[in-house]
């Protein structure tokens, strides 16, 4: 891959922050457009605009066409089983929640269990703690190891006749583990239970094959890899869809409608209820025909060299630990630490002093957070227009911050965690 060439197709990559050239090592967060898809998007305002799946008229039909070629476009890309069985929403936090509503409020009774792991974003933490609450369901956990990892013996442990449903997270945000989700899908298999993977990490960055990965639940969104805001994906299959109620009502998602009652709409529009951002989803098919175009391997490919290369790098900064796996086939492009005793926040702004964008605090995963013994982390994370040269800058600005602030020697319980011997699949 050209890396240069890939830059030019990313206006803001251009742009300088406080006189620097900007550093953008927040892609964890959210990812960068390219102009494909900054143009798909005026170009459907300045052209097609018009609500989809309602006309008559050219422009509706011209924006169902682009809207229902998106959802095609989403079913390649993960090997989704079907196009119907792809479901649009706001963002993965939605995604969660309409599981968490329409399978969870119907399917999960009192002492059922939901087995999560000790590494959750919120969003795939807090709609289930609401909904065992409301049932009056177990919650139970597979723990993070010191290393960032799974403790696999956890999920034998915990996971048994009562367990429901089994949802975790494929690449953690905060410390860039990629867990082992194929082991997950066995035992939930082996149980009758379902598997629901958070793929917000993952899908943008990794190849991600949903036949592979055996889940029943895979939830995404198109902001973190180079589409809009305001799309987010849920893919099911079409029997478990038909099973589950409806999560919003209203328009679209009803066959008929009596004062009294109603019907619901065929898939996948039982669960698109309202106007949907049909113009972020335009953008967002420009955005997977990006990716295509790149190749998924090839991201990953550079994503893990670089990664490497910044481990290798930040290992040199007196006073640093880092955390989670240290074998970068085990981690994604997100690299966190803390640099002695300096503050998280105080890091990040001497690091946009220098034009480098991060991420400090403790990315939606306080339980992760608390397992660790740490309030939150400095977190660089990476995308395929990132190169080398960057991640130097980066180590340079690292290296001003500890000399400004004077790095005392971390805490015990802050010691880098050792590199874990044993390799495990994705
Ligand atoms: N799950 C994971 C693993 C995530 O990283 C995020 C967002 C979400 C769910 C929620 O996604 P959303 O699109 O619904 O917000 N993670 C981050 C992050 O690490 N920094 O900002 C958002």
């Amino acid at each position: 891959m050209d890396i240069d060439k890939i830059r030019k197709d990313f206006p803001i990559l251009s742009r300088r922050v406080r006189g620097k050239p900007l550093v953008y090592l927040d892609n964890a967060a959210t990812s960068q457009k390219p102009r494909a898809v900054i143009e798909a998007l005026s170009n459907f305002y300045e052209n097609t605009n018009a609500n989809v799946h309602r006309g008559i008229h050219t422009l509706s039909e011209e924006a169902t066409a682009l809207y229902e070629e998106a959802r095609k476009k989403v079913a390649r890309f993960v090997h989704a089983p079907s196009p119907e069985s792809v479901i649009f929403t706001r963002n993965t936090t939605e995604s969660i929640n309409l599981v968490a509503h329409a399978w969870g409020r119907k399917f999960i009774n009192p002492g059922d269990e939901i087995l999560l792991t000790g590494m959750e974003h919120h969003s795939n933490l807090v709609p289930w703690q609401i909904l065992a609450q409301e049932k009056g369901a177990v919650l139970k956990f597979v723990e993070v190891r010191p290393d960032g990892t799974l403790n696999l013996e956890d999920l034998d442990r915990n996971a048994g006749p009562r367990t429901k449903l089994i949802a975790v997270t494929h690449v953690s945000n905060a410390i860039g583990t990629i867990n082992p989700i194929r082991r997950f899908a066995q035992v939930a298999k082996s149980l009758g239970a379902l598997l629901l993977v958070d793929a917000a990490q993952s899908v943008p960055h990794i190849p991600v094959d949903m036949r592979v990965l055996g889940c029943d639940f895979l939830a995404f969104s198109a902001h973190k890899m180079m589409g809009p805001t305001g799309v987010g994906v849920l893919i099911a299959h079409e029997e478990m869809l038909e099973k589950m109620s409806p999560f919003l009502g209203g328009g679209d998602m009803i066959r008929e409608v009596w004062l009294e009652k109603a019907t619901w709409n065929e898939l996948p529009y039982k669960f698109e209820a309202g106007t949907p951002n049909f113009a972020g989803v335009a953008a967002f098919g420009a955005a997977l025909d990006y990716l295509q175009g790149l190749g998924m391997d090839n991201v990953r490919a550079h994503e893990q060299e670089l990664i490497g290369y910044a481990l290798k790098s930040l290992l040199q900064i007196e006073g640093i630990t880092i955390y989670g796996p240290m074998d970068s086939a085990q981690r994604s492009g997100v690299v966190s630490f803390n640099l002695g005793t300096i503050h998280p926040h105080d890091l990040g702004t001497v690091l946009d002093e220098d034009g480098i964008a991060v991420r400090a605090g403790h990315h939606c995963c306080q339980p992760l957070m608390r397992r660790l013994g740490i309030n939150g982390t400095t977190r660089a994370s990476v995308y395929v227009y990132n190169t080398k040269e960057e991640i130097d800058k980066f180590a340079k600005s690292l290296d001003r911050a500890r000399t400004l602030f004077g790095v005392c020697a971390p805490s015990p319980t802050d010691r880098p965690a050792k590199p874990s011997a044993k390799k495990e699949g994705r």
